[in-house]
């Protein structure tokens, strides 16, 4: 049985991930924070009904030490690296913390993995946030960076460490440079969450409004649980490489939200507002992935539209609501 070793696998995509590893018959470990671990209701629930058969170990991305540890106590045969502060909005307010845990957790996690197990194959949560104020469209792996935010100068980073490990140190290491991917298990601060969330509550009389920042705000929106299976298949490649990995679609916010409070039998306008605080100090206006290069390579594609995302969404958040109000 293969050790796979997963940082942020109480996040999103950390947990999909779990879900496809045990279900290819690896030993899946996690790294998490010593307070989730007190915390196991509101902090473990999306990993909640696969407890018993992942291992977890209290660590945390500032502390090179615990890093270094539980490394040395898995020995991973694969190590998916996707810790992080990964809200953009708040890297503005917190730039100091994010910076410092995202670079430096991805350089320890590095680090460990070179003195450690310099055979274990690496994977980086790189990020579309990194092309920014975008020199071409759609985004390859080719297209120049000029990040927009803390979070993204933080991902560029992390992308220019892994790449160094892979060139100087011959690890096999590789970054995914995915763009935005959803799901039921999203964060409730991320747009798509919070506007299935909110058209649930509002349908079911558990509210009336949402404030929202920037509306024409486009993104190429998937479904996370088709993306882990791509970070997956670039560590099964005898060589390491980076990657564009989305839909080659974009919407923008006001047609997930028209579409969401529609599939809720709702009009968006009767309950959206716009609010200028929530709007960020340097916007990321547009972003569309070129996914040729996955295709061709990983033989990697999309299966959940973005109509399906949404309507999987919402449903969710409307069966969730409906279970609390009682
Ligand atoms: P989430 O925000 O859902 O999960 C982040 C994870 O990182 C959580 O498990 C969190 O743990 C953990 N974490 C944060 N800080 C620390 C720390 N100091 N020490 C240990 N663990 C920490 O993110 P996603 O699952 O959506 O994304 C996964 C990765 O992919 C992130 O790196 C993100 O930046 C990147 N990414 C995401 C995209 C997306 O659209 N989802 C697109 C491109 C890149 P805790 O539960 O304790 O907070
Ligand atoms: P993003 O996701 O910043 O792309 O980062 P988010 O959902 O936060 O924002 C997407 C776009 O929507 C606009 N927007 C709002 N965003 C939020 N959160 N809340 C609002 O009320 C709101 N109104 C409008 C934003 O301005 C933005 O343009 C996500 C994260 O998962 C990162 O970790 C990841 O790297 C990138 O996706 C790819």
């Amino acid at each position: 049985m293969k050790n796979a070793l997963i940082t942020g696998i109480t996040g999103q995509d950390g947990s999909y991930l779990a879900d496809l590893l045990i279900e290819k018959g690896y030993q899946v470990h996690g790294i998490v924070r010593r307070v989730a671990l007190e915390d196991p209701e509101t902090r473990l629930w999306r990993i909640k009904h696969i407890l018993e058969k992942i291992i977890l170990h209290a660590g945390s991305l500032e502390s090179y030490a615990s890093i270094y540890d539980v490394v040395d106590k898995v020995r991973p045969a694969e190590c998916y690296h996707l810790a992080a502060q990964s809200y953009v909005s708040y890297s503005f307010e917190d730039a100091f913390s994010t910076i410092n845990t995202n670079i430096n957790g991805t350089h320890y996690m590095l680090s460990a993995i070179k003195s450690l197990v310099p055979e274990c194959r690496f994977y980086f949560a790189a990020s579309s946030e990194m092309f920014g104020k975008v020199r071409e469209t759609p985004q390859n792996e080719d297209t120049p960076f000029h990040p927009r935010s803390p979070y993204g100068i933080s991902k560029v980073a992390g992308f220019d460490l892994t790449r160094n490990y892979r060139e100087a140190y011959g690890l096999h290491a590789s970054s995914g440079i995915l763009f935005n991917h959803e799901s039921p298990r999203r964060g409730l601060e991320f747009v798509t969450r919070k506007i299935s969330s909110h058209a649930a509550r509002i349908k079911l009389g558990m509210e009336k409004k949402v404030k929202l920042g920037n509306l024409d705000a486009r993104r190429d929106w998937g479904y996370a649980k088709d993306y882990v299976v791509a970070m997956w298949l670039m560590l099964q490649q005898d060589t390491p490489d980076d990657y564009v990995v989305g839909t080659g679609k974009n919407h923008s916010v006001r047609d997930f939200a028209e579409l969401a409070f529609s599939y809720a039998g709702l009009d968006y306008r009767d309950h959206v507002e716009t609010d200028s605080a929530l709007f960020r100090p340097a916007e990321v206006f547009t972003l569309t992935g070129d996914t040729s290069k996955a295709r061709a390579r990983l033989a990697w594609n999309y299966h959940c539209t973005f109509e399906d995302l949404v309507a999987k969404m919402v449903q969710s958040d409307l069966d969730f609501f409906k279970k609390k109000k009682g």
